[in-house]
């Protein structure tokens, strides 16, 4: 455990005004958006087709007559139909990660640049960053929107950022040494790779002055924070954030770490039931829906993330008034459905990281051979594990597979691989084959 405390810091008052100032921001800034969003032909026709002009738009009660954006009407409206400037008032662009096909592009004007340093600010702010601290960006700096996005909250905060970007372990944990950085930025899973890289590598936690990181890009749980933290001997802060949105800085944890701080001022956020679209009681989980408030190119109408998180509107101890966001557990897309039950992967994360003898390495398998679903989980060992008798073996296995029967309700097979054997990732990782897929 890190020895390293963070003290209680707050970036600037739009975090703790109280909620009727709040309400009133925001409702003056929607009531603007909608506006706004009147350049946007996509928007214009789904107004009319709802019947709804700007006018009749003047509070938060009326959000939930306004249309929902979902991630199929951006592709249709690919490459920049959605922006609502002209492209000569745009400063950049970035996409997202889109696995298949063409990636969303979103874009930025010079203020929306400046809204976005200042929202990440916010965060990293709160998870520690100081002007006097260094930071290494392990993230990608292409169309991607956590290289940039960091890089630019980093030193709107005044801290010195060395940016690493994604890859080559080696050099980032050289970089790390010699350099004495104290913050590192990256996915979880990338921070489990470079946590590896210092482990086999008998690297002493004294060559290094790293105090904390924040993570995010990916769902990760609990269980994975607290293994990285041992490893490392650094605090883990969680960030959420998504390109069609802004990218990173839509929430992210304060030093109390129960849940990441939504930045209200520049976004309403809606928990809803994926299958009514009706809002879920306070704290139920349900699926995100971002309004942006204050995007100038491409503002954003009622998003369905398809992030599964529950909302904790009760206030934090650390002074910021805006509401919390949990973990997200998983995307409504990732869900996985095993012989008719559903399940997300972190779950099973959750439950490996539970037992001692495996590593936090995982893939899930899924196939349907002769019309019945097969679910595999090939686990790595330890190196201590692997040298176990066959009976110690057996043992493990039935351990996981009981763990895993407890979270998800299903018995998978297990498969226990040996070291070093699956792949690692230097971005987002990916822990499904479903193979029903491959073959429809
Ligand atoms: O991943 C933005 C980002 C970059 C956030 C760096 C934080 C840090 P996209 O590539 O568009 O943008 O992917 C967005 O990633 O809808 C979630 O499913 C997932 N995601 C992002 N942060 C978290 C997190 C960036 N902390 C998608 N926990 C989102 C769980 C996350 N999932």
């Amino acid at each position: 455990m890190s020895t390293f405390v963070v003290e209680n810091r707050i970036w600037d008052k739009a975090e703790t005004l109280p909620r009727h100032e709040l309400v009133a921001l925001q409702s003056a800034k929607l009531k603007e958006t909608v506006e706004r969003v009147q350049n946007v032909p996509f928007y214009k026709k789904a107004f009319s087709e709802a019947g709804i002009t700007p006018e009749k738009i003047n509070s938060l009660d009326d959000l939930q007559r306004l249309p929902f954006t979902t991630k199929a009407d951006l592709r249709e409206q690919y490459p920049l139909n959605m922006l609502a400037v002209d492209r000569s008032e745009v400063a950049r662009y970035h996409g997202s990660s889109g696995t298949t096909g063409k990636p969303t592009m979103v874009a930025y004007t010079q203020n929306d640049l400046k809204v976005w340093a200042n929202l990440c600010a916010r965060f990293l702010t709160g998870g520690g960053l100081l002007p006097e601290h260094s930071v290494q960006i392990a993230f990608g700096y292409g169309l991607f929107t956590g290289g940039f996005g960091l890089h630019y909250g980093a030193e709107r905060v005044g801290a010195s950022v060395i940016p690493a970007a994604a890859g080559n372990t080696p050099k980032q944990i050289m970089l790390m040494m010699d350099m004495q950085v104290d913050a590192l930025v990256c996915t979880p899973s990338y921070a489990l790779t470079l946590s590896e890289f210092i482990i086999q590598n008998d690297i002493p936690r004294s060559a290094l002055n790293l105090k904390y990181a924040h993570f995010g890009g990916e769902p990760w749980t609990e269980g994975m924070r607290t293994r990285i933290e041992d490893e490392l001997g650094i605090l883990c802060f969680n960030n959420y954030g998504l390109s069609e949105v802004i990218g990173p800085g839509v929430s992210g944890e304060c030093a109390v770490r129960d849940g990441m701080h939504i930045s209200e001022d520049a976004f309403i956020v809606e928990c809803i039931n994926p299958d009514t679209l009706e809002p879920v009681e306070p704290g139920e989980e349900g699926e995100l829906v971002f309004t942006s408030l204050c995007k100038e190119a491409m503002p954003i109408i009622r998003y369905r993330t398809r992030d599964i998180a529950a909302l904790k509107p009760e206030p934090c101890t650390c002074g910021r008034t805006t509401i919390r966001m949990d973990r997200v557990t998983g995307r409504s897309d990732d869900m996985l459905i095993i012989k008719g039950v559903n399940l997300y992967p972190s779950q099973v994360e959750q439950a490996l990281l539970r037992v001692e003898g495996t590593a936090p390495h995982y893939l899930i398998e899924i196939d349907r051979p002769d019309r019945t679903d097969v679910a595999t989980i090939k686990v790595e060992m330890t190196d201590k594990s692997f040298s176990s008798s066959m009976k110690e073996l057996q043992e493990l296995k039935e351990k996981i597979d009981h763990a895993v029967k407890g979270t998800t309700g299903l018995h998978m097979n297990i498969e226990l691989v040996s070291p070093n054997s699956l792949e690692r990732f230097i971005g987002k990782a990916q822990r499904v084959i479903d193979k029903r897929k491959l073959n429809d």
